[in-house]
Protein backbone atom coordinates (compact mmCIF):
# COMPACT_ATOMS: atom_id res chain seq x y z
CA UNK A 1 0.00 0.00 0.00
CA UNK A 2 1.16 3.69 -0.84
CA UNK A 3 2.12 6.06 1.75
CA UNK A 4 0.26 8.71 1.99
CA UNK A 5 1.36 11.84 0.77
CA UNK A 6 1.74 15.17 2.59
CA UNK A 7 2.06 18.41 0.91
CA UNK A 8 3.32 21.28 2.63
CA UNK A 9 2.95 24.74 0.65
CA UNK A 10 4.87 27.03 2.51
CA UNK A 11 8.55 26.37 3.45
CA UNK A 12 8.96 28.87 6.14
CA UNK A 13 9.39 28.91 9.93
CA UNK A 14 5.90 26.66 10.19
CA UNK A 15 6.55 24.61 7.47
CA UNK A 16 10.18 23.03 8.30
CA UNK A 17 8.74 21.94 11.83
CA UNK A 18 5.77 20.78 9.82
CA UNK A 19 7.89 18.41 7.91
CA UNK A 20 10.21 17.37 10.66
CA UNK A 21 7.59 16.49 12.77
CA UNK A 22 5.45 14.38 9.87
CA UNK A 23 8.99 12.59 9.17
CA UNK A 24 9.30 12.22 12.85
CA UNK A 25 6.21 10.50 12.84
CA UNK A 26 5.93 8.73 9.66
CA UNK A 27 2.74 10.18 8.68
CA UNK A 28 3.43 9.91 4.92
CA UNK A 29 5.73 11.12 2.24
CA UNK A 30 6.49 14.88 2.31
CA UNK A 31 6.78 17.09 -0.27
CA UNK A 32 7.37 20.75 0.63
CA UNK A 33 6.58 23.47 -1.73
CA UNK A 34 7.67 27.38 -1.70
CA UNK A 35 8.70 30.36 -3.89
CA UNK A 36 11.96 30.59 -2.69
CA UNK A 37 14.43 28.71 -5.00
CA UNK A 38 16.51 26.33 -3.33
CA UNK A 39 15.13 27.08 0.10
CA UNK A 40 12.65 24.12 0.27
CA UNK A 41 14.69 21.76 -1.65
CA UNK A 42 18.08 22.30 1.18
CA UNK A 43 15.69 22.04 4.18
CA UNK A 44 14.18 18.44 3.17
CA UNK A 45 17.86 17.27 1.97
CA UNK A 46 18.72 18.43 5.87
CA UNK A 47 15.86 16.64 7.16
CA UNK A 48 15.95 13.53 5.01
CA UNK A 49 20.14 13.56 6.35
CA UNK A 50 18.53 13.28 9.25
CA UNK A 51 17.06 10.41 9.09
CA UNK A 52 19.13 7.65 9.61
CA UNK A 53 19.99 9.28 13.03
CA UNK A 54 16.37 9.55 14.11
CA UNK A 55 15.15 6.46 11.94
CA UNK A 56 12.72 7.89 10.05
CA UNK A 57 11.55 5.66 6.99
CA UNK A 58 9.75 8.28 4.13
CA UNK A 59 10.71 9.86 0.88
CA UNK A 60 11.08 13.91 1.57
CA UNK A 61 11.13 16.34 -1.39
CA UNK A 62 11.49 20.00 -1.72
CA UNK A 63 10.16 22.19 -4.91
CA UNK A 64 9.10 25.26 -6.23
CA UNK A 65 6.77 23.06 -9.21
CA UNK A 66 3.34 22.63 -8.21
CA UNK A 67 3.19 19.22 -10.31
CA UNK A 68 5.27 18.17 -7.54
CA UNK A 69 2.36 17.64 -5.06
CA UNK A 70 0.26 15.70 -7.76
CA UNK A 71 -1.54 13.04 -6.10
CA UNK A 72 -1.30 14.44 -2.57
CA UNK A 73 -3.97 13.33 0.18
CA UNK A 74 -3.02 15.94 2.78
CA UNK A 75 -1.82 20.02 1.99
CA UNK A 76 -1.24 21.68 5.00
CA UNK A 77 -0.58 25.77 4.02
CA UNK A 78 1.81 28.48 5.49
CA UNK A 79 2.54 30.17 2.73
CA UNK A 80 1.88 34.01 3.68
CA UNK A 81 3.43 36.77 5.62
CA UNK A 82 3.75 36.27 9.41
CA UNK A 83 3.01 39.40 11.45
CA UNK A 84 5.58 42.04 12.85
CA UNK A 85 5.10 43.36 16.17
CA UNK A 86 2.75 45.83 16.46
CA UNK A 87 0.52 43.85 13.50
CA UNK A 88 -3.10 42.27 14.09
CA UNK A 89 -3.27 38.99 12.04
CA UNK A 90 -6.10 40.93 10.04
CA UNK A 91 -3.42 43.55 8.69
CA UNK A 92 -2.23 40.67 6.90
CA UNK A 93 -4.99 40.09 4.77
CA UNK A 94 -4.49 41.98 1.53
CA UNK A 95 -1.05 40.00 0.83
CA UNK A 96 -1.90 36.59 2.18
CA UNK A 97 -5.20 36.91 0.57
CA UNK A 98 -3.22 37.05 -3.01
CA UNK A 99 -0.83 34.55 -1.80
CA UNK A 100 -4.00 32.11 -1.04
CA UNK A 101 -5.42 32.96 -3.95
CA UNK A 102 -2.23 31.29 -6.16
CA UNK A 103 -2.18 28.64 -3.42
CA UNK A 104 -5.37 27.49 -3.94
CA UNK A 105 -5.73 27.50 -7.87
CA UNK A 106 -2.12 25.32 -7.59
CA UNK A 107 -4.21 22.51 -5.03
CA UNK A 108 -7.25 22.70 -6.75
CA UNK A 109 -5.50 21.51 -10.20
CA UNK A 110 -3.01 19.29 -8.55
CA UNK A 111 -4.22 17.36 -5.52
CA UNK A 112 -8.13 17.50 -6.01
CA UNK A 113 -8.87 14.79 -4.01
CA UNK A 114 -6.68 16.28 -0.60
CA UNK A 115 -7.55 17.27 2.91
CA UNK A 116 -6.90 20.71 3.67
CA UNK A 117 -5.45 22.22 6.50
CA UNK A 118 -5.16 26.55 6.61
CA UNK A 119 -2.73 27.76 8.85
CA UNK A 120 -1.87 31.25 7.16
CA UNK A 121 -3.25 34.11 8.46
CA UNK A 122 -5.55 35.78 9.19
CA UNK A 123 -6.90 32.09 9.30
CA UNK A 124 -10.99 32.71 9.37
CA UNK A 125 -10.40 34.53 5.90
CA UNK A 126 -7.85 32.64 4.38
CA UNK A 127 -9.72 29.21 4.99
CA UNK A 128 -13.06 31.38 3.80
CA UNK A 129 -11.09 32.39 0.15
CA UNK A 130 -9.08 28.81 -0.05
CA UNK A 131 -12.28 26.66 0.10
CA UNK A 132 -14.32 28.95 -2.41
CA UNK A 133 -11.45 29.04 -4.99
CA UNK A 134 -10.50 24.77 -4.82
CA UNK A 135 -14.87 24.10 -4.43
CA UNK A 136 -13.49 21.43 -2.42
CA UNK A 137 -16.53 19.83 -0.53
CA UNK A 138 -16.11 21.72 3.09
CA UNK A 139 -15.81 18.87 5.05
CA UNK A 140 -12.26 18.50 3.37
CA UNK A 141 -11.27 22.23 4.00
CA UNK A 142 -10.09 23.60 7.24
CA UNK A 143 -8.27 25.98 9.23
CA UNK A 144 -6.08 25.05 12.18
CA UNK A 145 -6.40 27.88 14.76
CA UNK A 146 -8.38 26.24 18.00
CA UNK A 147 -6.06 23.42 18.58
CA UNK A 148 -3.56 25.78 19.41
CA UNK A 149 -5.30 28.92 21.37
CA UNK A 150 -6.92 25.66 23.42
CA UNK A 151 -3.20 24.17 24.08
CA UNK A 152 -2.51 27.82 25.33
CA UNK A 153 -4.99 28.45 27.60
CA UNK A 154 -4.09 24.79 28.90
CA UNK A 155 -0.71 25.52 29.33
CA UNK A 156 -1.11 28.88 31.25
CA UNK A 157 -3.50 26.57 33.43
CA UNK A 158 -1.12 23.68 34.14
CA UNK A 159 1.64 26.32 35.14
CA UNK A 160 -1.16 28.03 37.06
CA UNK A 161 -2.21 25.08 39.10
CA UNK A 162 1.47 23.42 38.75
CA UNK A 163 0.03 20.41 37.52
CA UNK A 164 0.79 18.39 34.42
CA UNK A 165 -0.33 19.68 31.21
CA UNK A 166 -1.25 16.44 29.82
CA UNK A 167 -4.28 16.36 32.68
CA UNK A 168 -5.39 19.75 31.74
CA UNK A 169 -8.20 20.11 28.93
CA UNK A 170 -9.71 22.98 27.90
CA UNK A 171 -10.87 24.70 24.72
CA UNK A 172 -11.47 28.27 22.64
CA UNK A 173 -13.80 28.77 20.07
CA UNK A 174 -14.73 31.84 17.76
CA UNK A 175 -12.28 33.43 15.32
CA UNK A 176 -9.04 33.16 15.80
CA UNK A 177 -8.46 36.79 17.07
CA UNK A 178 -8.28 38.96 20.02
CA UNK A 179 -12.78 38.08 20.06
CA UNK A 180 -11.63 34.02 20.75
CA UNK A 181 -13.68 32.62 23.60
CA UNK A 182 -11.50 30.33 25.61
CA UNK A 183 -14.21 28.81 27.52
CA UNK A 184 -13.89 28.85 31.41
CA UNK A 185 -17.11 26.74 32.39
CA UNK A 186 -15.30 23.55 31.30
CA UNK A 187 -11.53 24.07 31.81
CA UNK A 188 -10.75 21.52 34.02
CA UNK A 189 -7.96 19.26 35.65
CA UNK A 190 -9.15 15.15 34.67
CA UNK A 191 -12.76 16.51 34.19
CA UNK A 192 -12.34 18.76 38.24
CA UNK A 193 -13.40 22.13 37.29
CA UNK A 194 -10.46 24.72 37.03
CA UNK A 195 -12.49 27.19 38.73
CA UNK A 196 -12.91 25.11 41.83
CA UNK A 197 -9.22 24.16 42.01
CA UNK A 198 -8.55 28.15 42.04
CA UNK A 199 -10.91 29.08 44.53
CA UNK A 200 -9.38 26.48 47.31
CA UNK A 201 -5.73 27.55 46.40
CA UNK A 202 -6.74 31.43 46.60
CA UNK A 203 -9.52 31.33 48.67
CA UNK A 204 -11.65 33.25 47.47
CA UNK A 205 -14.08 33.19 44.28
CA UNK A 206 -13.28 36.72 43.69
CA UNK A 207 -9.76 35.97 43.70
CA UNK A 208 -10.04 33.04 41.84
CA UNK A 209 -12.28 34.71 39.04
CA UNK A 210 -9.40 37.38 38.53
CA UNK A 211 -6.36 34.48 38.48
CA UNK A 212 -8.83 32.88 35.07
CA UNK A 213 -9.64 36.70 33.89
CA UNK A 214 -5.87 36.92 33.67
CA UNK A 215 -5.46 33.47 31.90
CA UNK A 216 -7.81 34.10 29.54
CA UNK A 217 -6.66 37.75 28.70
CA UNK A 218 -2.64 35.97 28.13
CA UNK A 219 -4.81 32.98 25.92
CA UNK A 220 -5.80 35.63 23.56
CA UNK A 221 -3.26 37.43 23.18
CA UNK A 222 -0.71 34.89 23.68
CA UNK A 223 0.36 35.12 19.70
CA UNK A 224 1.01 38.26 20.01
CA UNK A 225 3.09 37.76 22.91
CA UNK A 226 5.53 35.69 21.09
CA UNK A 227 5.19 38.19 18.11
CA UNK A 228 6.61 40.55 20.51
CA UNK A 229 9.60 38.54 21.91
CA UNK A 230 10.99 36.78 18.41
CA UNK A 231 10.32 40.56 16.85
CA UNK A 232 11.13 39.03 13.15
CA UNK A 233 8.30 36.37 12.91
CA UNK A 234 5.60 34.57 14.67
CA UNK A 235 4.86 31.63 16.76
CA UNK A 236 6.07 28.56 14.69
CA UNK A 237 6.30 25.48 17.11
CA UNK A 238 3.14 25.10 18.86
CA UNK A 239 1.38 26.18 15.20
CA UNK A 240 3.26 23.31 13.66
CA UNK A 241 2.37 20.33 16.31
CA UNK A 242 -1.48 21.44 16.25
CA UNK A 243 -1.57 21.21 12.47
CA UNK A 244 0.09 17.99 12.81
CA UNK A 245 -2.21 16.92 15.55
CA UNK A 246 -5.72 17.59 13.29
CA UNK A 247 -3.27 15.58 10.10
CA UNK A 248 -2.52 13.01 12.01
CA UNK A 249 -6.01 12.48 12.92
CA UNK A 250 -7.42 12.66 9.78
CA UNK A 251 -4.62 10.14 8.41
CA UNK A 252 -5.18 7.31 11.06
CA UNK A 253 -9.06 7.99 11.33
CA UNK A 254 -8.69 8.46 15.01
CA UNK A 255 -11.64 10.78 15.21
CA UNK A 256 -10.36 13.22 17.58
CA UNK A 257 -12.76 15.96 19.18
CA UNK A 258 -10.27 19.12 17.80
CA UNK A 259 -11.19 22.45 17.91
CA UNK A 260 -11.29 23.69 14.34
CA UNK A 261 -11.83 26.44 12.08
CA UNK A 262 -15.03 24.89 10.08
CA UNK A 263 -17.64 25.34 7.95
CA UNK A 264 -20.93 26.08 9.80
CA UNK A 265 -24.19 25.62 8.07
CA UNK A 266 -26.42 26.61 10.79
CA UNK A 267 -25.01 24.94 13.64
CA UNK A 268 -24.36 27.56 16.47
CA UNK A 269 -26.79 29.91 14.62
CA UNK A 270 -24.11 30.03 12.15
CA UNK A 271 -25.08 30.40 8.79
CA UNK A 272 -21.71 29.75 5.55
CA UNK A 273 -19.07 31.07 7.90
CA UNK A 274 -15.65 29.49 8.90
CA UNK A 275 -15.43 29.17 12.75
CA UNK A 276 -13.86 27.65 15.57
CA UNK A 277 -15.54 24.98 16.78
CA UNK A 278 -15.36 21.54 18.06
CA UNK A 279 -15.30 18.66 15.54
CA UNK A 280 -14.79 15.16 14.92
CA UNK A 281 -11.63 14.53 12.86
CA UNK A 282 -11.53 11.27 10.92
CA UNK A 283 -10.80 9.82 7.97
CA UNK A 284 -13.77 11.75 6.26
CA UNK A 285 -12.16 14.98 7.04
CA UNK A 286 -14.37 17.43 9.32
CA UNK A 287 -16.85 14.38 9.77
CA UNK A 288 -19.07 15.83 12.62
CA UNK A 289 -19.43 19.17 14.01
CA UNK A 290 -20.33 19.55 17.70
CA UNK A 291 -22.60 21.24 19.05
CA UNK A 292 -23.44 21.84 22.54
CA UNK A 293 -25.31 24.66 24.77
CA UNK A 294 -23.92 27.67 25.60
CA UNK A 295 -24.96 29.92 28.47
CA UNK A 296 -26.00 33.16 27.76
CA UNK A 297 -22.47 34.69 28.44
CA UNK A 298 -20.65 32.39 26.32
CA UNK A 299 -23.02 32.76 23.61
CA UNK A 300 -22.89 36.57 23.34
CA UNK A 301 -19.22 36.12 23.34
CA UNK A 302 -19.27 33.69 20.23
CA UNK A 303 -21.50 36.10 18.42
CA UNK A 304 -19.17 38.89 19.37
CA UNK A 305 -16.61 36.70 17.85
CA UNK A 306 -18.54 35.72 14.91
CA UNK A 307 -19.60 39.02 14.15
CA UNK A 308 -15.38 40.30 13.68
CA UNK A 309 -15.39 36.84 11.30
CA UNK A 310 -17.36 37.90 8.78
CA UNK A 311 -16.64 41.38 9.23
CA UNK A 312 -13.01 40.63 8.23
CA UNK A 313 -14.49 38.16 5.59
CA UNK A 314 -16.44 41.00 4.23
CA UNK A 315 -13.50 43.34 3.71
CA UNK A 316 -11.96 40.78 1.65
CA UNK A 317 -11.76 40.72 -2.49
CA UNK A 318 -13.30 37.45 -3.45
O1 LIG B 1 -2.32 29.17 14.49
C1 LIG B 1 -2.17 29.72 13.44
N1 LIG B 1 -3.07 29.57 12.50
C2 LIG B 1 -0.99 30.56 13.20
C3 LIG B 1 -0.81 31.14 11.91
C4 LIG B 1 -0.03 30.77 14.21
C5 LIG B 1 1.13 31.45 13.93
C6 LIG B 1 1.42 32.01 12.63
N2 LIG B 1 0.38 31.86 11.68
C7 LIG B 1 0.55 32.29 10.30
O2 LIG B 1 1.16 31.25 9.54
C8 LIG B 1 1.44 33.48 10.06
O3 LIG B 1 0.78 34.68 10.36
C9 LIG B 1 1.72 33.32 8.57
O4 LIG B 1 0.65 33.83 7.81
C10 LIG B 1 1.79 31.82 8.38
C11 LIG B 1 3.19 31.25 8.21
O5 LIG B 1 3.99 31.58 9.28
P1 LIG B 1 5.57 31.28 9.26
O6 LIG B 1 6.12 31.72 10.56
O7 LIG B 1 5.85 29.90 8.79
O8 LIG B 1 6.04 32.33 8.14
P2 LIG B 1 7.36 32.31 7.24
O9 LIG B 1 8.50 31.73 7.98
O10 LIG B 1 7.52 33.68 6.69
O11 LIG B 1 6.99 31.30 6.06
C12 LIG B 1 6.07 31.61 5.09
C13 LIG B 1 6.58 31.01 3.81
C14 LIG B 1 7.90 31.61 3.32
O12 LIG B 1 8.87 30.60 3.20
C15 LIG B 1 7.53 32.21 1.97
O13 LIG B 1 8.57 32.10 0.99
C16 LIG B 1 6.34 31.37 1.58
O14 LIG B 1 5.60 31.23 2.78
N3 LIG B 1 5.53 31.98 0.53
C17 LIG B 1 4.91 31.25 -0.40
N4 LIG B 1 4.84 29.92 -0.57
C18 LIG B 1 4.14 29.47 -1.62
N5 LIG B 1 3.51 30.29 -2.48
C19 LIG B 1 3.53 31.62 -2.33
N6 LIG B 1 2.87 32.43 -3.19
C20 LIG B 1 4.26 32.15 -1.25
N7 LIG B 1 4.50 33.40 -0.80
C21 LIG B 1 5.27 33.28 0.30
Amino acid sequence: MARPKIALIGGGQIGGVLAQLAALRELGDVVMFDIVEGMPQGKMLDLAEASPVDGFDVELKGTNDYKDIEGSDMVIVTAGLPRKPGMSRDDLIEVNSKIMTQVSEGIKQYAPNSFVIIISNPLDAMVTLCQKITGFPSERVMGQAGVLDSARFETFIAWELGVSVKDVTAMTLGGHGDTMVPLVRYASVKGIPVMELLEQKYGSAAKAQEVMDAMVERTKKAGGEVVALLKTGSAFYSPASSAIAMAESILKDQKRVLPTCALLKGEYGVDNYYVGVPCVLGANGVEKIIEFKLNDEEQAMFDNSVNAVKELVGSMKM
